[in-house]
């Protein structure tokens, strides 16, 4: 299994504002239902609290919330009461309508928000991140990726632009062996 993480992120690393993510960025919805459609999506509470009704659940994914309360639950959704037992459930998921990635195998899709992002940076396979050029005032920022990863950025130089005149990029990274297995190079 794979462990991706994707976000879009503000010049400053702003992710989030109030429960909401402080931009409108149409192109980046779309590259977000491409890469996760048809995959196990793992989010924290907030982040599901956060998804317009409806969106909810995010039509052809699996999807898990993670939540350390008793009670929750919610139509659409499986709870997980870890991000471990979330990414098992990911990884136990019946395989049959999970996209498999360049390695075969099935990709679980971690899609926020902030807490979730930084527990589960050291899981993380690859990450899929759109630069977004605006300065945007936030209460909820990236995590730090760390060391080790190969970066592509697309396009190669310059932006992208949206219809909304807003720039933007693609930062795919990925890295062997965050499951603890052997690097190869
Ligand atoms: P979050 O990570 O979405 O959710 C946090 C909640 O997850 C916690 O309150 C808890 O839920 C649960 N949780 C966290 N760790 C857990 C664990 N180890 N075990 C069990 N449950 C756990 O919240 P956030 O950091 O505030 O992020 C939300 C913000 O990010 C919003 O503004 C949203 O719009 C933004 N966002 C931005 C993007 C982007 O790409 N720009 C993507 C996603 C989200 P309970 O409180 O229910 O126990
Ligand atoms: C924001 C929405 C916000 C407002 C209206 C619709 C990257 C994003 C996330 C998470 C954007 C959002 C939507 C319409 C399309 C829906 C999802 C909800 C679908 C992330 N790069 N961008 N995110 N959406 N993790 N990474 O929650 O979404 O996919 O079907």
């Amino acid at each position: 299994m794979t462990v991706a993480l994707v976000w879009a992120e503000a010049r400053d690393g702003v992710i989030g504002e109030g429960g909401g993510i402080p931009w409108h960025l149409p192109e980046d919805l779309a590259h977000f239902r491409e890469l996760t459609g048809g995959s196990t999506v793992v989010m924290g509470r907030k982040t599901w609290d956060s998804l317009p009704e409806r969106f909810r659940p995010l039509p052809g994914r699996r999807n898990v919330v993670v939540t350390r309360q008793d009670g929750w639950s919610a139509e659409g959704a499986e709870t997980a009461r870890s991000l471990e037992q979330a990414l098992r459930a990911g990884s136990l998921s019946n395989s049959g309508d999970d996209s498999p990635d360049d390695t075969g195998e099935p990709t679980v899709w971690v899609i926020g928000g902030g807490e979730i992002y930084r527990q589960a940076m050291e899981f993380a396979d690859r990450l899929e991140i759109t630069e977004v050029d605006v300065e945007a005032a936030g209460d909820t920022r990236a995590p730090d990726a760390g060391a080790g990863w190969t970066r592509e950025v697309t396009p190669a130089e310059g932006w992208l632009e949206s219809r909304t005149g807003i720039r933007y990029r693609f930062v795919s990274s990925t890295r062997a062996g965050a499951t603890g297995e052997p690097d190869q190079s």
